[in-house]
């Protein structure tokens, strides 16, 4: 009998378990390059928007990508239209997608947040909100994600606005990820997604300056992978609210140990821009693995890693 991937998520039924990391996939760019196929054949179980701020933003200076070994550094710097186009121009064309809509969104006050978590979840397109918190505040030079007392004080000025999925991306830059995710849980978050990039520099050999137009940026990719397989375990371990999983995942067997890790749903990041069809070949390998290792579905392999190994 083939597993069963189907999966609930906040109250969200899906497909598989597997989605796009934010950013990571412009399913607007990818209708124009390949038509309604990809309407048909959609890669993940739920689309994850890139991030919106309440004003436009034309994103960083140019260069804005790195490869790195087994990865790449970006410092896009979150070009976007605003909610105002967001809301015009890009909601009405998502929500043609198969699948749930999850829009991802970032401003640097409460009050500026709550604006657009109330604007964006009123709109019947949107099944959820992704909060990303890792941008600094613009008064404080905070960033929120990275004090649980900031994290904790943003779930509950937004938790009252919406009873949609409010669900919180949390940045790897801390010393410990999970007490801000234990601060988001008791601020009322549904879920918390990890992890976003690590904090990284490239410098440019010939002219010993930061490659990047920003002079930093965030390294994505397998080079990741350890790192996040570790902080996702140690969440899932502490809190219990659901876990989306994500870092440097290329395959199935990937997928998997973020799930053995604790993880609900797992995300495809840098690897759909390598090969855009990167979540259907990683739901199908999923699905292999889930047969081979004798499981009925995702829910009977979740957390298999979270007991520590006995010594050897
Ligand atoms: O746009 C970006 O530069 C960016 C964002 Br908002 C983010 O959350 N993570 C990242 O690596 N890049």
């Amino acid at each position: 009998m083939s597993p069963d991937l189907r999966v609930s998520f906040c109250g969200i039924e899906l497909e598989h378990p597997v989605v796009n990391a934010s950013g990571c996939f412009d399913a607007i760019a990818a209708r124009r390059a390949f038509g309604d196929s990809l309407v048909d054949r959609f890669p993940f179980a739920a689309f994850v928007s890139k991030t919106i701020t309440p004003e436009p933003r034309a994103g960083n200076a140019p260069p804005r990508l790195f490869e790195a070994p087994a990865g790449m550094i970006n410092s896009i710097g979150l070009p976007n239209k605003g909610l105002a186009g967001f809301l015009e121009r890009d909601l009405p064309q998502l929500g043609f997608l198969p699948v749930p809509l999850i829009v991802s969104v970032m401003a640097t006050s409460r009050e500026d947040f709550a604006a657009v978590v109330d604007a964006v979840s009123r709109r019947p397109e949107v099944a959820g909100l992704e909060l990303n918190v890792s941008c600094p505040n613009v008064h404080s030079g905070l960033i929120v994600g990275e004090q649980p007392a900031e994290t904790a004080a943003l779930l509950e000025a937004l938790r009252p606005l919406t009873e949609k999925p409010l669900i919180v991306k949390l940045t790897p830059n801390v010393a410990d990820p999970v007490a801000v995710a234990a601060a988001a849980e008791a601020g009322g978050a549904d879920a918390v997604s990890l992890i976003n990039t690590l904090k990284a520099t490239a410098i440019d050999p010939a002219t010993l300056r930061p490659w990047l137009g920003a002079g930093r940026g965030g390294l994505s990719g397998p080079a990741i992978r350890a790192v996040a397989l570790e902080q996702v375990r140690s969440v899932a371990a502490a809190v219990h609210i659901p876990v989306v999983g994500m870092g440097g995942i290329t395959s199935g067997a990937d997928a998997l140990a973020f799930i053995a890790a604790g993880a609900t749903l797992v995300a495809v990041g840098t690897e759909s821009f390598r090969d855009p069809a990167a979540g259907i070949r990683i739901r199908d390998e999923l699905g292999t693995a889930f047969g081979l290792a004798g499981a009925a579905g995702p829910g009977e392999l979740r957390g298999a890693a979270a007991a520590a190994p006995a010594n050897r």
